[in-house]
Parts: structure tokens; C-alpha cells; sequence
């Protein structure tokens, strides 16, 4: 056995120790289950966990702990646009940490809105999708950037309205 490992070796055997003098009444546990130290999230506090941490010791760093938040893991929001005659509308939507973002648009008009679709991303901005849009249109993309833009041009001679919606997913 090397040098390195013998503080782990007793560590590990201090540790043993103190399981094995654990009251047997509550047969599985003193205390109950902390999915913190679950290390590796299997459900269940064991012999690995305890290794895995054994491993570790004496080493230090930023206690920050990165985590997946289940739930709230979606943003909804829907937003009725105008755009006056031979007039355009930028929209962003902040992305930068989803997964996918579907947007729906709902506008009649006598020409139909004329719409692009690009991805803001730090060196700029690239087109993905171009079309127009006349009754329910719906679209998905694959978060590809920071933040989706949506020009909507409206080409007729009066008013037009357009009723966007999207939803983000993590
Ligand atoms: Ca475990």
C-alpha cells in the first residue's frame, strides 16, 4: 500500500467504524434520506457514496454546486403585436440556457406577414427560417444561440395585428 493512500485507508476505516456503531433498531439509518449525499444519485446512501467521498478528502473548492432545477423549467408567454402598414416588428426571446422554443403565430391579413426567423449568438446573427405567415403557424427550433429573433413584416397598406406565442423549454 502506497503512502498516498493510507490517510484514506483510515479515514475509510474510522468511517466503517462509525456505521458499525450506528444502533440497529432503525435497521436501515439513523437519519433519513439526503439526496446531497447521495453522490452518485443512485437513490440510496451506501458503501459508494461514502467511498466517493473518502476519495475526495482533504481537497477544497468552490462550494457552488451545480444542479438541474425540475420544474420551472419552461418560460410560456404570449404577446399581440402591431405593426402599422409597410411597417416591421423585432421581437427577442431570451433562450441562452434552454433546450427548445416553439413558436406559434396566429395574424390574418390581405398579404400575408412575411417573417425571418435568426439566432443572435456572441459574433452576431444568422438566418434560419424565413416564411409567411397567414392563420396558425407553428414552428420549433432546436435552441442553436442566446436569444431568437423574429422580424415580422407586415405588407399591407393599413394595420395589421399578429398574435405570437412561444414556450421554452429546458
Ligand atoms: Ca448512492
Amino acid at each position: 500500500m502506497g503512502r498516498k493512500k493510507l490517510p484514506i485507508t483510515v479515514l475509510f476505516s474510522v468511517v466503517l467504524l462509525t456505521l458499525a456503531f450506528i444502533p440497529i433498531s432503525t435497521q436501515q439509518s439513523a437519519s433519513d434520506y439526503d439526496p446531497w449525499n447521495d453522490i452518485n444519485d443512485d437513490g440510496k446512501i451506501d458503501i459508494k457514496d461514502v467511498a466517493s467521498t473518502a476519495i475526495k478528502f482533504g481537497t477544497s473548492g468552490d462550494p457552488a454546486k451545480n444542479v438541474t432545477i425540475v420544474g420551472y423549467a419552461t418560460v410560456t408567454e404570449t404577446e399581440w403585436i402591431t405593426i402599422p402598414a409597410g411597417g416591421f416588428h423585432y421581437k427577442y426571446i431570451d433562450t441562452q440556457g434552454y433546450r427548445q422554443i416553439s413558436v406559434g403565430f396566429d395574424g390574418t391579413a390581405t398579404i400575408p406577414f412575411n417573417i425571418i426567423v435568426s439566432w443572435h449568438v456572441s459574433g452576431g446573427t444568422y438566418q434560419i427560417d424565413s416564411f409567411t405567415n397567414n392563420g396558425r403557424t407553428l414552428k420549433v427550433y432546436e435552441v442553436q444561440g442566446q436569444r431568437l429573433q423574429i422580424y415580422i413584416n407586415n405588407l399591407n397598406t393599413v394595420t395589421e395585428y399578429i398574435y405570437v406565442d412561444y414556450y421554452i423549454t429546458a
